[in-house]
């Protein structure tokens, strides 16, 4: 029977050694919490890096990796040091991801992480290679991976690929400044289907691939001397009623087993009980916008001084890529702006800002969706942005606004949320009054019709309206030989 090889940078699981013991822990980013459910369902398995670093794993511990990682259905790539720098924190994470997010001043062109950048890429396609049967359908995830399905394509030319992009893809003026454009592209093009967020992402790359590689065109098809290349959007989904149950679970508890965060934030609920809480929920990452809600915040209280004492930014900001210079200026930064905007507006019984730099077991991040009266999501630019979509599936009683940019991927499914521009403070100091006056029956109403769009277009249906593309690909590969 064929099955699925899902192929991503990470595994959904994180293993570390502790006291010289595996330690397996989910993996946290959208890409691993989207896909889990789909990987757990189906008939797959999936192929990527453990999260750490070969020269960490004692000899005696390898085959341990290997086998908890095959619990899981999943095969894990080993990386050194050397590769990880160069691969994952440099041309991925200082080339790709800044400008794939319009970044440009981040952008590094490093002709080393480029060629382990290849190296890396060609290393996870020969893993792919060792498991795939003749059949089976591969799904390569994200701009780590960006060659892959070229290099899968030289050794098994009629195997069926999908390439799925889980960020930008940037303007085509932006993208040609890439030093190794052709490539790219090229690398991108061994799949059968190429599937973004949304239909602007799609016309980027087209426009590129039209541009660039001087490739005919038409429409969302791509005529390859020897292929038919189809590209097409597919926003993704959340796994709905796993937020949705969990809310509905979190409202059942007791007060002996809440978590010691609800029973801290049902303390400030209490004390406070005509305030209000904003959520503000990302990875450390100047994509994200953080920087800029803290200043639209402070410019808030500013403008409108009326909610001194009646409002609480949460904010959660998990740890991420802190190896990159940028990552480590933004988080002194973020310090710097919620020492200052505390020590500005605090009163003896008020603190405005509540600010967690870790991560939060899942059971938490249900505490801070339900708790939260507000969601304030202010990326600068976002593929999509799942954080959004699970605030909403966790309202089990429709209440809480959206503020949301215009700059997600998911702004495009959520015109009832509140849209903003993030560098506009004028206008999110604006929303977030608006947000706080909403009538309940209009938060109602907006939120039923985001619910209703994001039940029915969940994870599951995203994943299987990718694969059934890319079955039809098959057939389009028959009509083009027929020609
Ligand atoms: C990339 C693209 C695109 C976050 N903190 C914790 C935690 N999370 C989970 C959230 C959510 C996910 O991580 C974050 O997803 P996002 O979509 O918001 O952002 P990225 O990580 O940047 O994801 C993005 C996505 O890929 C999918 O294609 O939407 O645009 O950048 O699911 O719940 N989970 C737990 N603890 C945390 O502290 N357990």
């Amino acid at each position: 029977m064929s099955k699925t090889i899902i192929i991503s940078n990470r595994l959904p699981l994180q293993i570390s050694i502790e006291d010289n013991n595996l330690e397996v822990t989910p993996s946290v980013g959208g890409l691993a919490t989207g896909l889990k459910s789909f990987h757990k369902e189906g008939d797959s398995i999936w192929i990527g890096w453990s999260g750490l670093p070969e020269e960490e794993i004692p000899e005696h511990l390898l085959e341990d990796v290997k086998s908890k990682a095959r619990d899981e259905d999943c095969i894990a790539v080993n990386l050194t040091e050397e590769e990880i720098e160069g691969f994952y924190y440099g041309f991925s994470n200082r080339t790709i991801w800044p400008l794939f997010h319009y970044f440009m001043e981040y952008t590094e062109s490093d002709d080393t992480y480029w060629e382990t950048y290849k190296q890396v890429n060609q290393r996870y396609a020969d893993e792919v290679l060792k498991h795939y049967e003749e059949g089976d359908h591969i799904w390569v995830h994200d701009y780590q991976l960006l060659l892959v399905p070229k290099m899968i394509r030289e050794q098994a030319p009629d195997a069926i690929i999908g390439f799925f992009n889980h960020i930008p893809f940037p303007s085509y003026e932006v993208f040609r400044t890439l030093p190794w454009r052709e490539e790219v592209l090229e690398g991108v093009l061994g799949a059968d289907l190429i599937g973004f967020h949304t239909y602007d992402y799609e016309r980027h790359f087209l426009s590129s691939v039209s541009r660039i590689l001087r490739h005919q065109v038409d429409f969302n098809e791509i005529t390859l001397p020897d292929r038919i290349v189809k590209v097409d959007s597919f926003p993704m989904g959340i796994d709905y009623e796993k937020f949705s149950k969990a809310a509905l679970d979190h409202y059942e508890k007791t007060s002996e087993n809440q978590s010691e965060l609800q029973q801290r934030l049902d303390h400030h609920l209490k004390a406070t009980p005509d305030a209000k809480l904003i959520l503000s929920l990302d990875r450390l990452d100047y994509t994200k916008g953080i920087a800029n809600r803290l200043r639209a915040f402070e410019y808030f209280l500013d403008k409108y001084p009326e909610f001194v004492e009646k409002v609480r930014l949460v904010m959660l900001a998990v740890p991420s890529r802190s190896n990159v210079p940028q990552y480590q200026l933004l988080k002194r930064e973020i310090d710097e702006l919620v020492g200052r905007i505390n020590g500005k507006f605090s009163t003896v019984s008020w603190t405005p800002i509540w600010y967690f730099y870790r991560s939060m077991p899942f059971e938490n991040l249900i505490d801070l969706y339900t708790s939260c009266d507000i969601a304030l999501l202010t990326p600068i630019r976002d593929g999509m942005n799942l954080v959004a979509k699970e605030y909403i599936a966790t309202r089990t009683d429709h209440t809480g606004v959206l503020i949301l940019s215009e700059m997600a991927g998911a702004a495009h499914e959520m015109n009832e949320a509140l849209i903003i521009n993030p560098n506009n403070f004028d206008q999110i100091a604006s929303t977030m009054k608006q947000a706080f006056e909403m009538p309940v029956e209009e938060q109602i109403s907006r939120n039923k019709m985001i619910q209703k769009r994001l039940k029915r277009y969940n994870v599951e249906k995203w994943a299987q309206d990718f694969m059934k593309a890319l079955r039809n690909t098959e057939d389009n590969r028959q009509a083009f030989e027929a020609i």
